[in-house]
């Protein structure tokens, strides 16, 4: 990290103007070689200036640069950043230039990871840089900008550093018995601190479940039988007419999707082929896509026909989908009643039709009450968010609760202390505390470039 980088900041495209960024020792005196007004070698830290850059005698552009001074800047190194005018020649022009001197391209994220190494921010806080520049909702944007703010750092570091301090003890009561002023770790004092490590980490645990539902979406799969109504109930949620919708059963043999935002988080709705025994080997395959879209939704709307009695079938693949969270949609309510919700009353049931549009948006009421999207939002949303996070975190958890188990089992402190070390590692490797190289390289490899 003695080197200087530089890349461009802003997209590649027309654009009124574009930024390049140099991070690193010699990021001002580079620029200062172009740079023919003054001596930018001289200027105050935080400054910005107006001038013209040169490549020897050719004008490459009339520029403002703003001169940075290490340490408080986002690498915590000198950083120059060129306010040049937009469009890709220029821009690029100016890159070259620069390129040609004892400055070398940036890697994707490596200003951010820089960031991390000088131990500006934490690796979550890293993360959610890339996540606010992802987002594609309010929902998840505010997540990001409030783990970047670095709350969520400090509450898993503080519990962090209380396991730490556990270990240490546990350590010196075994190496050094004879220090009878040192506070004995005994089983009782272990049960209260495992205990409260286990309700910390599972209130995390439990907000991480939000931060991947504001992250992803939430993915709810359309189901039931041919003709009932489904790409109907798709294209009223959509507010357009993206399935095609006709009174001949197996209309839709393909996957139609499309998303809708509620109290801010992103809804991916995905309508299917009727599911249904059929010899119609290209309505075959669309029913064993719905199958599998089911499978994987985080729920399922499973519309079934007023006028119509319940078959077996339907019956069946209800009963398949049991682990799955499920609304049933009774539709075509104008019709005559012909079914039997008994057999179906154990479900969350909304009645509706497609017809006059009416009791539908209770089916939106029910998807915000059963991912209690009201809530979600509403808190102060400081969630841990992508696979790695979560991953992490379950691990911590579970690793305490082992220790917890093997406490009430009455083990020896020194077998309880190595669920416990593990907890504390991996809450380390959470938030960067503890890291490898390669985690680094792998999660900065995700960035774009100039960030
Ligand atoms: N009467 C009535 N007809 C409906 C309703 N919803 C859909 N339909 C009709 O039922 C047929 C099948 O609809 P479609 O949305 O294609 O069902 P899918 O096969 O489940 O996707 C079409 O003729 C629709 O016009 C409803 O609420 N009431
Ligand atoms: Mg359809």
């Amino acid at each position: 990290m003695t080197d200087t980088i530089c890349a461009i900041a802003t997209g590649m495209s027309v654009g009124a103007i574009s930024i390049i960024r140099l991070s690193g020792p010699d990021a001002i005196t580079v620029v200062n070689d172009l740079f023919i007004e003054k001596d930018l070698t001289k200027v105050r830290t935080h400054t910005i200036h107006y001038g013209h850059l040169y490549d020897n005698d050719i004008l490459l552009d009339e520029v403002l640069v703003m001169i940075m001074l290490a340490p408080k800047t986002y690498t915590k190194e000198n950083i120059v950043e060129i306010n040049c005018h937009g469009g890709i020649n220029t821009t690029t022009k100016i890159l070259e230039t620069l390129l040609k001197k004892n400055v070398r391209l940036a890697t994707p994220g490596e200003y951010t990871k820089r960031a991390f190494l000088n131990g500006r921010i934490s690796l979550l806080e890293a993360e959610s840089v890339n996540d606010l520049i992802n987002a594609t909702n309010d929902a998840s944007r505010i997540m990001a900008l409030n783990n970047i703010g670095g709350k969520l750092t400090k509450q898993i570091r503080d519990i962090r550093e209380k396991m730490g301090k556990v270990l240490a003890n546990i350590e010196v009561n075994i190496d050094y018995p004879e220090y009878e002023d040192e506070l004995q770790v005994t089983h009782d004092l272990m049960h209260q601190y495992l205990t409260k490590f286990s309700t910390d980490l599972s209130l995390l645990v439990d907000n991480a479940k939000n931060g991947k539902l504001i992250n992803n979406g939430i993915n709810v799969a359309i189901i039931g039988k041919p003709n009932v109504g489904k790409s109907s109930i798709l294209n009223f949620l959509l507010d357009e007419d993206k399935a095609i919708v006709t009174d001949i059963p197996g209309t839709t043999r393909d996957i139609v999707e499309g998303s809708i935002t509620l109290n801010g988080v992103r809804i991916n709705f995905i309508d299917t082929a009727g599911i249904r025994e059929t010899t119609d080997t290209v309505e075959q395959i669309g029913v064993l896509k719905s199958k599998e879209k089911a499978e994987k939704a985080d729920l399922v709307i499973y519309v079934v026909n007023n006028n119509e009695e319940l078959t077996e079938e339907e019956i069946k693949l209800l009963d398949n989908l049991k682990d799955k969270e499920i609304i049933i949609l009774v539709n075509k309510n104008d019709l005559p009643t012909k079914i039997d919700v008994e057999k179906i009353k154990k479900y969350d049931i909304v009645y509706g039709n497609t017809k006059n549009f009416d009791g539908l948006e209770n089916l939106k009421k029910a998807i915000i009450e059963k991912f209690e999207l009201e809530k979600i939002v509403n808190n102060d949303m400081s969630y841990l968010s992508n696979i790695r996070q979560i991953d992490l975190i379950n691990k911590a958890k579970e690793a305490i609760d082992t220790a917890l188990k093997s406490e009430k089992d009455g083990m020896e402190v020194d077998i309880i202390e190595i669920d416990l070390k593990l907890a504390w590692n991996l809450l380390g490797e959470l938030i960067g505390d503890a890291y490898t190289d390669e985690l680094v390289d792998n999660i900065f490899s995700n960035f774009c470039l100039g960030k």
